[in-house]
């Protein structure tokens, strides 16, 4: 097993899944254009192993598409393995598990970037007239998508006017011709923070745009640490390692040396083109697009035989939600515990599509509190929506901590069997929130707020760390001699397992 080069390279990341069995090389000629989506999104949604498309019908003789990077297994023990591998975790971590990695990082010292003289990502340079993006095996993803997207799993790099803050964000791009791309800067993400600042100064934003980095790297720049943090920086931390970058070719960005492909250029001052619509993380396909910032390409630097990794949105879990949600699910966590709140565990369940977050809530400290559910919820909601994380995650759920938040069914039982409809469901619609959510209507996207709510699934009893009633189950409702006995036993009852 080779964990941390796992994480530090997308080659010996698929050489371990390889070896885990883990990975399909489909060597069958297949079809950017919607086949190769519908081949991820069967895997996604059966939970099969990830694909390696290695003969693609017209593309650039060597170039791969690699399928569902983060996506679920059906094996439960190995369920989250690999999203783990992108940390460099072994195959059994629990989200818990990842949560705690992820988040002994953000006490660490940041771990700069290496700059290095060159690598593999300047194995092959393409300026000028040479600028070709349609000789990619860009995919088309879904049947009613507005164009092809090139990245889907790659990264922005941006940095601050000043030199001092170096962005890393995953967003998605999409191709307008053979040098022009197309895609969201939202003014609240940090791509559209530091773009605006370059905007003061009545500058295009230089800019690069990385595909088939370090996993580790990818999964940092789909998290949302608060503005100002460099997520080189952060990667290099969580990592103990620091990665190896070189400079761009036309700006003064510095880049993944072992990336697969950096396309680089700029973010235009104000031309804008038709983007989308896209299958998106929410689950739904639009039906209009709109108009984006422009994205002008001036140079693509590559690797020999070049793996394009995509993320096929739509129905969870993909890695919007494997992730992103993860990502997202730490870093509130730590928002939480920064702040004092008697939170042990957040999670964005994966089937919620990135939409709700759950606190498990430590009812013994929430006791000491000496509050009831209204004012907790307030409290809650004046701290969580107001982080960059937060803001993002429309609806909380609040939940003791006798339920695995991380398990769907035991959420659901609380949901449905703990909330008051009258007093439990709690809309804060004056807060602002994340415009891209599925129910947001006409009057809200212009607004910019009404989407927000808490729902409390905290028994009144439980503000005194007390319980309103048992649970029957296996594990409550038995001596665990009994239980034990009948683990024992299982086989001679005549059960397989
Ligand atoms: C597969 C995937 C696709 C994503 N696509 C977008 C996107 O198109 N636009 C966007 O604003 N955020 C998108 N995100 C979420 C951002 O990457 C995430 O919010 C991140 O925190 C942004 O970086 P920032 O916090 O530095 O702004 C995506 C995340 C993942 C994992
Ligand atoms: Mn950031």
């Amino acid at each position: 097993m080779n964990l941390l080069e796992s994480a530090l390279d997308l080659r010996t990341f698929l050489n371990e899944l390889r070896h885990r069995q883990d990975l399909v090389d489909v060597n069958t000629e297949v079809d950017a254009n919607l086949e190769i989506a519908a081949i991820v999104r069967r895997v996604y949604e059966e939970r099969l192993s990830a694909p390696l498309f290695k003969n693609i019908k017209g593309a650039l003789p060597g170039a791969c598409v690699l399928g569902a990077p983060a996506g679920m297994l059906n094996n439960k023990k190995y369920a989250y393995s690999r999203l783990a591998l992108h940390f460099g975790l072994r195959p059994e971590t629990t989200p818990k598990e990842i949560l705690s990695v992820i988040r002994l990082a953000m006490k660490k010292e940041p771990l700069d970037a290496c700059k290095v003289r060159s690598g593999p990502v300047k194995e092959n340079i393409w300026k000028e007239n040479d600028i070709d993006l349609t000789r990619f095996p860009v995919p088309l993803l879904h049947e009613k998508d507005g164009g092809r997207y090139i990245g889907t799993y790659g990264f922005h790099i941006v940095r601050s006017p000043d030199g001092k803050w170096d962005s890393w964000s995953i967003g998605r791009m999409m191709m307008v011709d053979h040098n022009k791309l197309t895609g969201p800067a939202i003014s609240t993400q940090h791509i559209g923070m530091i773009r605006d600042m370059w905007r003061k100064e009545g500058k295009a934003t230089p800019w690069a745009f990385v595909l088939g980095a370090p996993p580790a790297a990818v999964a940092v720049a789909g998290m949302p640490l608060p503005a100002y943090i460099s997520e080189p920086g952060y990667v290099g931390a969580l990592l103990g390692t620091p990665i190896d970058v070189v400079k761009a070719e036309t700006c003064d960005l510095w880049v993944p040396a072992n990336a697969e492909i950096v396309i680089e250029g700029e973010i235009s001052l104000d031309e804008t083109a038709l983007e989308g619509p896209m299958g998106e993380y929410h689950g739904y396909q639009h039906t209009e697009g709109k108009y984006l910032p422009m994205f002008h390409v001036k140079a693509i630097t590559f690797r020999n035989n070049p793996i394009l990794p995509i993320c096929v949105a739509g129905l969870p879990p993909e890695e919007n939600h494997t992730i992103w949600g993860t990502m997202i699910s730490a870093q509130i966590l730590e928002d939480m515990q920064e702040a004092g709140m008697p939170v042990d565990m957040a999670w964005c369940s994966y089937e919620a599509a990135t939409c709700w977050t759950v606190l498990s809530v430590d009812t013994e400290k929430l006791a000491l509190l000496n509050t009831d559910a209204r004012s907790f919820a307030d409290h809650i909601a004046e701290i969580y929506y107001s982080t960059h994380a937060g803001y993002l995650v429309p609806k909380l759920l609040l939940i003791g901590n006798d339920i695995d938040i991380t398990n769907i069914d035991e959420v659901v039982w609380a949901l449905a069997t703990r909330a008051h409809p009258q007093h439990d469901f709690i809309a804060y619609p004056n807060i602002p929130g994340f415009p891209m959510v599925p129910y947001l209507d006409a009057e809200n996207l212009s607004a910019g707020k009404g989407g927000n709510m808490i729902i409390n699934c905290l028994f009144p009893e439980q503000f005194r760390n007390e319980m309103r009633a048992g649970t029957a189950s296996f594990k409550h409702s038995y001596p665990p001699e009994l239980q034990e006995k009948v683990l024992r036993k299982w086989r001679e009852y005549g059960f397989s397992e």
